[in-house]
């Protein structure tokens, strides 16, 4: 069976586009996720945490056969391929990869909270979902395009399209 997602990328350290785009790449290799679309890159004010560089946030869109368990463990492979380091909660990150959404499910796992319990709290996550998916709705919270956060954008900045990322073919 597919069940759509939506994953939320960010980083804040080291070349952030080719990072993300890694990241694109790593989940359109894996063989149950077949990628639907990806959307703009933003330069994001950090949320959260200690003083730290700004980041860069995109959404995928994808579908997958795989539960949400098998999807948050090849993300976890993805983020290790890329030397994450995780010393500081909500702290400077090469690669961070959320689950956002997996098809409609909702679940209060702290392992796999469903939706991602602080998305509807960030711009980061909103504003490029929007982008991509007009109708988008957040289990528990109705359409984003409703969320105050989509019509207060500050704090996100949309890169032009020469920094943008690639779907592989
Ligand atoms: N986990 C539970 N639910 C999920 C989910 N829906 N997706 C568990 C992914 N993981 C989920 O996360 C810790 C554990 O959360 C995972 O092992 C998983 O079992 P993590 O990614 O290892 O650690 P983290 O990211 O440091 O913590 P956390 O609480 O997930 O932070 P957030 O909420 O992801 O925030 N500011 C800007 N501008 N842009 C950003 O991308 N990101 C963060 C991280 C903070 N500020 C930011 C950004
Ligand atoms: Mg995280």
């Amino acid at each position: 069976m597919q069940t759509k997602v939506v994953l939320s990328i960010g980083s804040n350290v080291g070349d952030s586009l080719a990072t993300l785009q890694g990241a694109v790449d790593g989940l359109s290799e894996h063989p149950e996720v077949h990628l639907l679309g990806v959307s703009p890159v933003y330069e994001t004010d950090p949320v959260g945490g200690p003083v730290q560089d700004a980041y860069l946030n995109a959404i995928v869109l994808a579908q997958t056969t795989l539960t949400a368990r098998e999807l948050l463990a090849a993300i976890h492979a993805i983020e290790a391929a890329w030397r994450r380091t995780r010393q500081v909660r909500w702290g400077p990150r090469t690669l961070d990869i959320d689950i956002i959404t997996f098809g409609a499910i909702v679940d209060d796992d702290p392992n796999l909270t469903l939706p991602h319990p602080r998305a509807a709290e960030r711009a980061f996550v909103l504003v490029p979902w929007l982008d991509l998916d007009a109708s988008a709705t957040l289990p528990g919270f109705g359409a984003i395009a409703g969320l105050s956060l989509v019509r207060d954008v500050l704090g996100v900045r949309r890169l032009g399209p020469d920094r943008c990322l690639r779907l592989p073919m």
